[in-house]
């Protein structure tokens, strides 16, 4: 049947289904400076959440999922979500809804694009592009995206090779640099 949900600028879905919430003890190994990502862990932080609305995981349907990556830093990277390919290579839409960030997209050949998702901007995520988004800003990062019902997701294989970009803070605000490992 049609339904409705009600969607805010603070990332609240009513109703929603929970599903992701990602502290930063489930992502030490993804920072760049580890030690740092260890010694947050121990307080352990929420990083981000996601709400989910209730969309069929199924072929035809469209899931749409609220984020909301709290703003701060492990050492001089900014908070980010783990990121993922979906298992069967499929686009994604990002819309911006409140704070700012980067939505950072990469192939499985390694070819790294980025692109800022301010509120009000829409990104398309083409299929076979893993993509992390990254709050670069000091409120917190809320986006929408919809995708695929049978699109799956897939950590592991980005998990392995990495992103080849880290977004940090710069003295001018968030620079991009080369990834050094993984
Ligand atoms: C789902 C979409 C987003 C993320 C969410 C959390 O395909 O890309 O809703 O699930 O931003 O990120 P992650 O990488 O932990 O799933
Ligand atoms: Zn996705």
């Amino acid at each position: 049947m049609p339904f409705a949900t009600d969607l805010d600028v603070g990332g609240s879905m009513t109703p929603h289904n929970l599903v992701v919430e990602r502290r930063l003890s489930h992502m030490v190994d993804a920072y760049a400076d580890r030690a740092a990502a260890q010694e947050l862990a121990a307080a352990d932080p929420i990083v981000y959440r996601a709400y989910e609305a209730a969309v069929p995981h199924e072929t035809d349907h469209l899931v749409y999922r609220t984020t909301i990556v709290h703003p701060g830093r492990v050492g001089d990277e900014f908070y980010m979500t783990k990121g993922h390919h979906h298992h069967r290579d499929s686009a994604e839409f990002y819309y911006g809804m409140a704070g700012t960030g980067v939505l950072l997209m990469q192939t499985r050949d390694g070819e790294v694009r980025h692109e800022e998702l301010p509120v009000g901007r829409a990104v398309y995520v083409p299929p076979g592009w893993a993509h992390r988004t990254i709050n670069t800003g000091d409120t917190d990062f809320v986006f929408l995206a919809v995708f695929f019902g049978d699109a799956g997701h897939d950590y592991a294989s980005i998990e392995e090779t990495g992103f080849a970009v880290r977004v940090k803070e710069g003295a001018m605000g968030a620079v991009y640099e080369q990834a050094v490992t993984r």
